[in-house]
């Protein structure tokens, strides 16, 4: 059984890059459902595993009944527990191996950023972007996570579902991802990049 993880802050805390109103729907409803969902389907099929990661690495072990609710779920989950980690209400500029690592391949730290932002306001419909740890940028449709398709678990994500922006945005996604950057937390995801080696 899996359960919704606490934030590391407040719903108000992200404001006003991204409002209480939209926190709170998102982590206890959103995320939630992707849990209870994810529990229902795992249950159906007499699965105890915890370990997460792996269910949705090995999605070919997982019967065809379920495969999809899990993968959509499980996905869910797994994104959106990342999601939460990757964002702070005390934003600090990136610095050490990080900064490194994305000045040498995109030259300057605002190049990337833009490259991160085309490719997430190009997402037709629902999906993430990713960073990964060869700071290739990736992006995936609906709950998909690049370990599903056996790469590398990324090191940042960008949830662009509307769900995650349509209440303070309406459809301006591009001002939603201007304003995403103010909160990312660029320690954990230097955190992330240590812990791939
Ligand atoms: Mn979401």
């Amino acid at each position: 059984m899996f359960s919704l993880p606490d934030l590391d802050y407040g719903y108000d805390s992200l404001s006003p890059s991204i409002s209480y109103e939209i926190m709170e729907l998102h982590h206890q409803k959103h995320h939630q459902t992707y849990i209870d969902n994810l529990n229902k389907a795992l249950e159906s099929i007499n699965n105890k595993s915890t370990d997460l990661e792996s269910i949705i690495k090995d999605l070919d072990k997982i019967p065809d009944s379920v495969k999809t609710t899990i993968r959509n779920n499980g996905g869910g989950h797994f994104n959106h527990s990342m999601f939460w980690k990757i964002m702070t209400p005390n934003f600090k500029e990136p610095d050490s191996e990080i900064l490194d690592k994305i000045n040498s391949k995109y030259n300057i730290f605002d190049q990337f950023k833009e490259k991160f932002s085309e490719a997430a306001l190009k997402i037709f419909g629902s999906g993430w972007t990713w960073l990964m740890p060869d700071m290739s940028i990736v992006t995936t449709p609906n709950q998909d996570n690049p370990i599903m398709a056996g790469k590398d678990k990324p090191i940042l994500g960008l949830d662009v579902w509307e769900h995650a922006y349509y209440l303070d945005y309406k459809n301006k996604r591009v001002d939603y991802i201007n304003n995403w950057w103010k909160v990312v937390n660029w320690s954990e995801v230097n955190n992330r990049l240590k812990a791939k080696k």
